[in-house]
C-alpha cells in the first residue's frame, strides 16, 4: 500500500520562505577581494559588500591581511585628526551592518566627501564583525577620505563583556579577536573639522584644557579606567539647570575645585559629566565653535544643545549650538525605536540626514544556534507527553512495591513509578524556566545580557533584569534603564579594574 503525500507537505530541502535568501556559503578569500591586477593592495569593495550583505563569511587570511594593512595606516595618524569639509560625520554604529550600508548611501561616495566615524563600531548589534571589516576595507581603499575615531566599545574590557568577542569567536577565532583589539589601540582619539568643530566619541575631560595637549597622550593602549583617554571615550554632557530642577546635584559628587565644570558620572560608573560651563570654557580656550560627539542614543538620532556661545566682540550669540549629539544606530539594540542620523557638512552648511532602521537577518540572542535554542522546548514537550501517559495510571497501579521483570538480565527490578514521575516533573519545571527565559530574551533584543554580564550582576540588578524580561522592553526609558544597568555592572567589575 503506497503512502499518500499531501499536496501541502513540505520537504526538508525546500526553502519555506522564499523571499529570504539563504546565506552565501562560499568563504571569501584574499584573491577574491584583492583582485586588482594593476594594484594588488586595492580591495574590491563591491565584492566585499555583496558578500557580507548576503551573510557570507571571510577567510582567516583575508581578515588578517585587512587588519595588518589598517594597522600600518592607523599607526601614522596623529592623536587628533585635522579634517577638511566636505565631511559626513557619523555617530555610533554598534554592529548594525545593514544600517551602516544606509549611512554610506546617504553620506555619498568617499570620492566626493570625507567621512568621520566617531567610534563604537562594535558590540550590541550582531553584525559588528561585518561593520569593522567593511569600514577597515574602505579605509584601506581611501585612507585619506575616511577616518575612524575610537569609542569606549573599541576596547578589550567592553568587547569581552558585550558581544564582539563572542561574535569573533563564532565568525573567526581568538587570534583575529586579539588582532582587532590591537588595531583598536591604534585608532585616533579626536578630530578637529575645519578648525571649528571638536569631534570626539564621549567628550571633555578635567585632565586637559587645550586640544594641543592631546598630542602628548600615549593612545596606543587599552582604554584605562581613569584619565584623558578614558574621558574622551566615556564622558557625557549634563545640563546644569536640569540637575537643579531634579534636585540631583547634591547627590552627585563634584570634582573638587571644578564644581561648575565636571561631576562624577554616576550613570556610567566611570569618568565624568561635563557641564555647559565646561563646554563654553573649552571652546573659548581653543577658539572653536562646537563640540560634536556620539556615545548616547538619541530619539531623533541627533540633539542640539540649547547653549550658544556669545561673540566676545559683539556680545551676540553666534547662533550655533555649542554641543551636538549624534547617534547613527537606528532602532538601537532592536528595541529602542529611535531614528539614526548623520551630519553632512559642506560649504559652511550643516545638513542632517535622519533614517529608520533597515531590515536585517534574524539572529538568536547571544548567537545561539536553533538546535541548542530549541532543546529545552523539546524536552518540555517530551516530558509533557510522558507525564500525560503516566497520569492514566491509578495510584494502586503505581504502587512503589511494583516489580518489573527485566528479560535481558533475567531478573526482577524495582520500579518506583511515583518517585520517577516526581523527578521527571521537577526536571520539567527547570526546563520550563529555560524555555521561558529563551522567550523573554527575544523580547530584550540585543540588550539581552550574555553569561558574563549575568554572572556579574547583583541581586538587585537581577531583579530589575527579570522584571524587564517578564514584561519586555516597552519604551525608550525601559531600554535606557537596562542599558545603563549593564554599563554599571561592567564598570564595577574589580577583576577588570585590576587588569587595567
Ligand atoms: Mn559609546
Amino acid at each position: 500500500m503506497g503512502v499518500k503525500v499531501s499536496k501541502n507537505k513540505k520537504f526538508t530541502h525546500q526553502r519555506i520562505i522564499k523571499y529570504v535568501p539563504p546565506p552565501i556559503r562560499s568563504v571569501l578569500q584574499i584573491s577574491d577581494v584583492f583582485d586588482n591586477l594593476l594594484d594588488p593592495d586595492i580591495p574590491n569593495l563591491v565584492k566585499l559588500k555583496t558578500h557580507l550583505e548576503g551573510e557570507g563569511r571571510m577567510g582567516h587570511d583575508l581578515v588578517i591581511k585587512i587588519i595588518s594593512m589598517i594597522d600600518k595606516i592607523l599607526l601614522k595618524e596623529p592623536n587628533v585628526l585635522k579634517i577638511e569639509s566636505p565631511v559626513t560625520i557619523v555617530g555610533d554604529v554598534h554592529g548594525q551592518f545593514y544600517d551602516l550600508l544606509t549611512i554610506l548611501s546617504l553620506g555619498g561616495h568617499p570620492d566626493q566627501s570625507n567621512y568621520l566615524f566617531m567610534g563604537d563600531f562594535v558590540d550590541r548589534g550582531v553584525f559588528s564583525f561585518e561593520c569593522v571589516c567593511y569600514l577597515y576595507a574602505i579605509k584601506v581603499r581611501y585612507p585619506h577620505k575616511i577616518y575612524l575615531l575610537r569609542g569606549n566599545h573599541e576596547s578589550r574590557h567592553l568587547t569581552k563583556f558585550f558581544t564582539f568577542r563572542d561574535e569573533c569567536l563564532l565568525k573567526a577565532n581568538e587570534e583575529i579577536y586579539q588582532k582587532f583589539m590591537n588595531s583598536f589601540d591604534y585608532l585616533p582619539i579626536a578630530a578637529v573639522v575645519d578648525s571649528k568643530f571638536f569631534c570626539v566619541h564621549g567628550g571633555l575631560s578635567p585632565s586637559f584644557s587645550l586640544v594641543s595637549e592631546l598630542e602628548k597622550e600615549d593612545r596606543f593602549k587599552e582604554i584605562p579606567k581613569y584619565g584623558v583617554l578614558c574621558d574622551l571615550t566615556w564622558s557625557d554632557p549634563i545640563d546644569n539647570s536640569e540637575l537643579i530642577d531634579k534636585e540631583e546635584k547634591s547627590s552627585l559628587e563634584s570634582v573638587s575645585g571644578l564644581e561648575n565644570f565636571f561631576l562624577h558620572n554616576s550613570i556610567r560608573g566611570c569618568s565624568f559629566f561635563y557641564t555647559k560651563n565646561a563646554i563654553e570654557r573649552f571652546l573659548k580656550e581653543n577658539n572653536l565653535i562646537s563640540v560634536i560627539r556620539a556615545h548616547q542614543v538619541q530619539r531623533e538620532g541627533i540633539s542640539l544643545s540649547s547653549c550658544f556661545l556669545v561673540d566676545p566682540v559683539t556680545s551676540q550669540s553666534i547662533g550655533f549650538p555649542s554641543l551636538i549629539n549624534i547617534f547613527s544606530a537606528p532602532n538601537y539594540c532592536d528595541v529602542y525605536k529611535n531614528k539614526g542620523a548623520i551630519i553632512k557638512y559642506s560649504d559652511d552648511k550643516f545638513s542632517i540626514k535622519m533614517f529608520n532602521a533597515a531590515e536585517h537577518p534574524f539572529v538568536l540572542p547571544n548567537f545561539q544556534n536553533a538546535f541548542t535554542w530549541s532543546l529545552p522546548f523539546i524536552f518540555e514537550k517530551f516530558s509533557d507527553l510522558v507525564l500525560a501517559i503516566f497520569n492514566q495510571i491509578s495510584d494502586e497501579e503505581a504502587d512503589d512495591k511494583e516489580f518489573f521483570f527485566n528479560s535481558t538480565e533475567n531478573k526482577r527490578i524495582r520500579f518506583p513509578i511515583l518517585a520517577k514521575l516526581k523527578k521527571l516533573s521537577e526536571c520539567r519545571e527547570n526546563v520550563k524556566k529555560s524555555t521561558n527565559l529563551n522567550r523573554s530574551e527575544l523580547r530584550l533584543g540585543s540588550l539581552t545580557p550574555n553569561k558574563m554580564l549575568r554572572r556579574k550582576s547583583s541581586d538587585a540588578e537581577r531583579e530589575l533584569l527579570s522584571d524587564l524580561e517578564n514584561k519586555g522592553v516597552q519604551s525608550f526609558e525601559d531600554a535606557d534603564n537596562l542599558e545603563s544597568l549593564q554599563y554599571k555592572i561592567v564598570n564595577s567589575d574589580d577583576e577588570i579594574k585590576e587588569n587595567i
